[in-house]
């Protein structure tokens, strides 16, 4: 696209987000421009207020400082895709950046390589392109809904979003620097600090191998736009299959370490019970964890609410599903506690790191129901109809269950 027309595109989406001559977030005050309304989630202390940031449309605001968005649940309805303008917003540290010049802009690579190099966005752009359709998720979506309670950000379901991403594979990256023998991880840095200097950083880092596979890529488009501000502009990690955490934004700063990184929210945050269920009975610590990695697969209905009152008779459904990557190979509903399950029709494949949409029409007679929808991966995994606990409350995957009200 020309870059007049870009501009124009994001002055009209972007409520002058984007300046012709560089990028600025817009001031705070007209940044929380209440929608006004507010909604309660099903869950104690689930008053969130709807909030319009720059680039988004009201979205449920769970923190103001830093922004913290989640997606209200009927947007999952609207497309397959999750449009930018309601796409999640997560950050641990509210020095945000609000100012990048597009064209000073940098990204270094540096460490165990053979020539640290800083590339402009230009020069980004300039290598071979790569496109994935990915879901990013945060490993506490749901975090609202576990029992017993647990600390964090008490989230439904909208920590979550599917996007079209258009960048640049880490694989040709770490190749114009010259990974070093010797080289074990990979760190990512993004823009955004600590407000006090005794906050760690927020910095995540890949085994070599995982970063160098030619899926992990750094997008500078989503959904065939410009990252919006608040999802990392102008560049990000991109890692399909693996949760939200690994995805950093702003990127700037890539090292290529000899040894495993130590930093907090490695070693310290964003860790898992280390056994297959990354669950531990409830109240209980997990002797050891290791660091949270791939998605747990899972699947939702997305036409109706809980709690919805609908006519009695056939009912279509519709809803979504995604996994860690071995893509879904079946969705299957029942209206029985789970006694028996019928297959639901798996709509178009935008491959295995996308929501898949499914399908399906169901008898529902006069009365009360709980409609519970149940993925299988490729890879055989399924959800469980009891939920997991860990005491951070990530990786929820457990049978969601819809009860209607037919008449
Ligand atoms: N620079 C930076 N990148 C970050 C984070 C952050 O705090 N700072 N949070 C991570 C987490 S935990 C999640 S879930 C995703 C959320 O991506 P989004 O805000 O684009 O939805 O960003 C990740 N990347
Ligand atoms: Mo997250």
């Amino acid at each position: 696209m020309p870059d007049t027309d870009r501009r124009t595109l994001l002055r009209q989406a972007g409520a002058g987000l984007i300046a012709a001559t560089g990028a600025a977030l817009a001031p705070w005050s007209s940044r929380a421009a209440r929608a006004g309304e507010a909604v309660t989630l099903p869950f104690g202390n689930g008053e969130r207020p709807l909030v319009a940031y720059p680039g988004k449309r009201p979205l449920l605001q769970m923190t103001a400082r830093p922004p913290q968005l989640e997606t209200p649940f009927s947007v999952f309805d609207e497309g397959v895709i999750t449009p930018n303008d309601a796409f999640f917003v997560r950050y641990h540290l509210a020095d945000i950046p609000t100012v990048v010049d597009p064209e000073a802009f940098r990204l270094t690579v540096s460490g165990h390589v053979g020539a640290p190099v800083a590339l402009s966005l230009a020069e980004l752009k300039a290598m071979p392109a790569s496109e994935i359709v990915a879901v990013n998720q945060c490993s506490g979506n749901s975090r609202g809904f576990v029992e017993p309670r647990v600390a964090g950000g008490q989230l439904a379901n909208g920590a979550m979003g599917n996007a079209r991403w258009t960048g640049v594979p880490l694989k040709a990256v770490l190749e114009r620097a010259g990974v070093k023998a010797g080289a074990v991880q990979v760190a990512f840095e993004g823009l955004d600090g600590p407000v006090l200097p005794a906050t760690p950083d927020f910095a995540k880092a890949l085994g070599l191998d995982h970063a160098r596979d030619g899926e992990v890529m750094l997008a500078w488009a989503m959904n065939g736009e410009d990252l919006p501000w608040l999802n990392g502009y102008p560049l990000r990690l991109v890692v399909p299959g693996f949760y939200g955490t690994y995805w950093v934004k702003h990127l700037n700063a890539i090292t290529v370490l000899d040894k495993p990184y130590e930093g907090f929210w490695m070693t310290s945050a964003y860790r898992i019970p280390d056994n297959p269920c990354a669950c531990v009975e409830p109240g209980q610590a997990p002797k050891t964890t290791v660091p949270i990695n791939r998605f747990s697969i899972r699947s939702f209905v997305t036409n109706l609410a809980d709690g919805a009152a609908i006519p009695a008779g056939r009912t279509a459904l519709r809803g979504i599903a995604f996994d860690g990557g071995s893509g879904i190979r079946a969705v299957a509903v029942s209206t029985d506690d789970g006694h028996s399950w019928t297959e639901a029709q798996l709509g178009a494949d935008l491959g295995r790191y996308a929501f898949r949409p499914w399908t399906l029409s169901v008898d529902l007679p006069a009365g009360p129901h709980a409609l519970r929808v149940r993925a299988t991966g490729n890879d055989g995994a399924t959800q469980p109809m009891e939920p997991r606990w860990n005491p951070p409350g990530y990786m929820r995957n457990v049978v969601e269950s819809v009860r209607v009200q037919a008449a």
